[in-house]
């Protein structure tokens, strides 16, 4: 009972039910602990030629995991999370760009296209993380503009840049993962932009009254990119 206990202390104390964002703290906590244990554990059951791409998905959803128990703690004691949240998207987003390379790596991506994919990545956190945190002037809504249009390269690189292209002329499962993992960014991704405007202020503040709390929409965001991002690493490297 001693040794459950401390376990229990461990992960911490529950969130009060009516906390949405311990509550989604928490949960995704969990999640992406398990997530990284099924990604790890299936590292052996894969082509070798994958095996790099589920590592990958892994250390995803671990520095995740990781990061998900600091802002849970913090957020408990009434503190601000987002030093926790930008240190975790700045590792984890360059990983996502990773994946993109690693799975178009045999049909020709080179170094050069994922330096493009990190440095737009980086442009487009740190540029948000300036914005949130309110460090220069110029308000949440210019520094938003500029994360947006690092963002907007990103999707173009994926999607209709040369990436695109590889992925086409690789075709099979390797196109068809490309295609899903672009859809994630285009779809998945674009939920930050929201939580990021229903958390600072902005000619969009109307959007405050139509959804919840920034935190809320982030772990909502983190859940399925990063999870997601992972399960379609794990299908190609599954697929025949
Ligand atoms: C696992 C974490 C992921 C996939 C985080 C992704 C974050 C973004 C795509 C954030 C984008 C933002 C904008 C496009 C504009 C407003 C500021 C941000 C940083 C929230």
């Amino acid at each position: 009972m001693e040794n459950f206990l401390n376990v229990m202390y461990f992960f911490g104390d529950t969130p009060a039910a009516d906390d949405l964002v311990g509550i989604t703290f928490w949960i995704g906590t969990m999640a992406m602990m398990a997530a990284s244990a099924f990604f790890f554990l299936s590292l052996n059951s894969v082509d070798a030629k994958w095996r790099n791409s589920i590592l990958v998905s892994g250390l995803i959803t671990f520095i995740a995991a990781v990061h998900y128990m600091y802002m849970r703690d913090a957020h408990a004691a009434g503190d601000n999370t987002i030093v926790f949240r930008y240190v975790d998207w700045i590792l984890t987003v360059p990983l996502m760009c990773v994946e993109f390379y690693l799975i178009l790596k045999g049909a020709g991506a080179t170094t050069k296209h994922l330096k493009h994919l990190v440095v737009a990545s980086t442009i487009m956190l740190v540029t948000g993380f300036i914005g949130e945190a309110g460090t220069f002037a110029g308000g949440a809504a210019l520094w938003g503009l500029f994360s947006g249009l690092a963002y907007f390269y990103i999707v173009y690189m994926i999607k209709f840049g040369e990436l695109a292209k590889l992925a086409a002329s690789a075709g099979g499962a390797v196109e068809s993962a490309h295609k899903t993992l672009c859809l994630f960014v285009i779809i998945g991704w674009a939920i930050y932009p929201i939580g990021y405007m229903a958390g600072t202020d902005g000619w969009y503040d109307v959007i405050d009254a139509f959804v919840p709390n920034m935190e809320v929409i982030y772990n909502i965001g983190d859940a399925i990119n990063k999870i997601g991002f992972g399960l379609v690493v794990y299908n190609l490297a599954v697929s025949k």
